[in-house]
């Protein structure tokens, strides 16, 4: 499957508010598939007081700028006619504090009890975890504007089935579970967790991790292929296979459940980091390994995107469909960061870009790889050397070419 990543926000304004809505999709669908996608993924639809929506007030319902549940059951079922998939980014983990559960339901999250040590710091950037509240402290993984749910209490298994369900019977096919890794601290209570949500291939699973953690999710459901993404970029940067060559031996056991990508919303876009030609050659790497394969909307134009933890938004521009930027179903909800009008970044200008990169995935599809296996994996010098549906795939990491000889 080749999956095409919306950030709702940015995407296309249907309504004139300049806010990318469910109908500009419907209205975009022509392009979305002349890509190559076989699906659509939504960041968050959600009621939340935040421009990503990863912070949910209301999981039941569409956030009104991005329009009703009825546009999303028209978006359901146009996908559905073009014999696409929809997949919704469902964050599970936490709501928002402004959801009125966490006023009227406590019992719901995550308090600290007399052990718990308040000082606790995420990982990754060091966080605080356990913020102040009348009642006590709330344990909120992302930040005092979310609210950790409590999955040890039955009633809150209760209602995210029932989320689930409720988005099923709306005509979703599956969904990009956010932050699976961090229902539990235990890696074995997340997977059964998951398990008994009911995920399975037709979703993914948010686990950002290395391999080994990894690996237990993926006999559940599709996951991100997080460790192929970074060391390709590294190994197109040093122009030496190495680091790809490891990742793939590393991955190999998973390749199938892998969901395979260059760029999202929480990272760089692959164009800034390696340039257009680097960019193409990462595209026709992941494109001829076996699992899914994610685009991130905008990349098949080679728009650009720095990501910075304190500005998320600047990797998400307003997709730009004409050069002005004026044009009609431009989402100017905020101000381009690094695709500026009049700089040649829309997709009037990026037609040579757009064909050479709808090429690349008209190729993966034509020759089935991904339901294939990875053979004969081998690095000679600057050379990655594998075959793949009896396919000869040779990757030149000096000259950044793909080659590909029938076997
Ligand atoms: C998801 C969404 C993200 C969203 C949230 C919260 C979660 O995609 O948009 O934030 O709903 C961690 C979490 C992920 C989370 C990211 C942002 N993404 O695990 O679920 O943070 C390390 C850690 C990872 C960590 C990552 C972050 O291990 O757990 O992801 O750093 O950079 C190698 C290692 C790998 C390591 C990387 C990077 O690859 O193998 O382990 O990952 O290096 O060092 C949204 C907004 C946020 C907002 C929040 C409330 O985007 O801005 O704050 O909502």
């Amino acid at each position: 499957m080749v999956v095409y990543e919306i950030f709702i926000r940015s995407f296309r304004n249907s309504s004139g508010d300049g806010i990318g809505d469910l109908r500009g999709i419907i209205q975009a669908l022509d392009h979305i598939q002349s890509v190559g996608a076989d699906a659509v993924w939504l960041t968050p639809i959600f009621p939340s007081p935040s421009f990503h929506g990863y912070d949910p007030t209301d999981l039941f319902s569409v956030n009104p700028v991005y329009g009703s549940v009825q546009d999303l059951k028209e978006l359901a079922g146009e996908l559905h006619s073009r014999s696409m998939k929809l997949i919704l980014d469902l964050p599970l983990h936490h709501t928002s504090v402004l959801h009125p559960w966490f006023s009227e339901r406590p019992e719901l999250y995550i308090w600290a009890s007399p052990q718990d040590d308040l000082n606790e710091r995420r990982p990754w950037d060091g966080g605080f975890v356990w913020h102040r509240d009348p009642r006590g402290h709330y344990r909120g993984f992302f930040g005092p504007c979310t609210a950790d749910l409590n999955y040890e209490n039955p009633k809150v298994l209760k209602e995210a089935k029932k989320v689930i369900e409720f988005w099923k019977g709306m005509g979703v096919d599956g969904f990009r579970v956010d932050a699976a890794k961090h229902f539990f601290k235990d890696h074995g209570r997340n997977v059964e967790l998951l398990r008994e949500l009911g995920f399975g291939d037709e979703s993914v699973l948010e686990v950002w991790d290395e391999p080994e953690v990894v690996g237990s999710y993926a006999e559940v459901s599709g996951v991100f292929n997080f460790s192929v993404w970074g060391a390709l970029k590294a190994s197109i940067a040093e122009r030496s296979p190495q680091h790809l060559y490891h990742a793939l031996i590393k991955t190999s056991s998973l390749l199938k459940r892998l969901w395979h990508f260059l760029s999202s919303h929480d990272t760089s876009r692959i164009c800034s980091e390696i340039g257009e030609e680097g960019a193409l050659f990462a595209l026709s790497v992941i494109s001829t390994l076996p699992g899914n394969l994610v685009v991130y909307y905008g990349d098949e134009i080679c728009m650009k995107g720095i990501y910075d933890p304190h500005h998320p938004e600047d990797v998400s521009d307003p997709f730009p469909w004409c050069e002005s930027m004026c044009c009609r179903g431009t989402a100017l909800w905020k101000s381009p960061r690094h695709n500026l009008p009049h700089s040649g970044s829309s997709l009037q200008r990026r037609g040579e870009f757009l064909e050479r990169f709808k090429e690349i995935i008209r190729v993966r599809k034509e020759r089935g790889f991904c339901e294939g296996e990875i053979e004969e994996l081998e690095m000679r010098g600057r050379i990655l050397r594998y075959e793949i549906k009896g396919v000869e795939v040779i990757q030149d990491f000096s000259s950044l070419k793909t080659e590909m000889r029938r076997g």
